[in-house]
């Protein structure tokens, strides 16, 4: 919580957040409750370009999305993979928070501020989305969106 005569506890985060899921939605919840203010780095489409990924909705409508949400703060474009420690001192970052995928990638992070690594919400993914949407798979994506409710 914020004390009186202290600044917010920023947590911040990055992602694609591409196809919109339940997965995006629980990460970014569960890493607003770290603290009392949420700054997220939407990946623009130049980045994922150098990670190898294409997304299907373009930075503005993700980006847009995920500003729209009730417990994101601020978006602030990711450019590239150097620019996390300048964030955190440009935000004030308390906390670094990221889904187990990438257990350990961030740890040299730990010099500036906290870093903590959550659990992903097994069975959803961007990937699975789209391999579902094809006709053939209609039904297990139906079954994936029961089970993980
Ligand atoms: N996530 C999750 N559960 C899922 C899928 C994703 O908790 N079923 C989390 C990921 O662990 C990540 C966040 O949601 O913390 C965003 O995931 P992606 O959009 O896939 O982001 P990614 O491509 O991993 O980019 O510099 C870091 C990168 O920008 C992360």
């Amino acid at each position: 919580m914020t004390d009186v005569n202290q600044s917010p506890r920023t947590i911040l985060t990055y992602g694609t957040f591409d196809l919109f899921h339940i997965g995006h939605l629980r990460i970014l919840e569960r890493a607003r409750a770290l603290g009392d203010r949420l700054v997220v780095g939407v990946s623009t489409d130049g980045f994922n370009a150098t990670k190898g990924k294409k997304s299907v909705i373009p930075f503005e409508h993700r980006r847009d999305i995920v500003a729209a949400l009730r417990c994101v703060d601020l978006v602030i474009p990711e450019e590239n993979w150097e620019q996390k420690i300048d964030d955190i001192r440009r935000h004030g970052v308390r906390v670094f928070a990221m889904g187990d995928d990438w257990q350990g990638r961030f740890d040299f992070l730990a010099e500036y501020c906290e870093v903590c690594y959550l659990s992903r919400t097994p069975e959803i993914s961007t990937t699975a989305i789209k391999t579902d949407l094809e006709p053939e798979r209609r039904d297990h994506l139906e079954a994936v969106t029961r089970e993980v409710g």
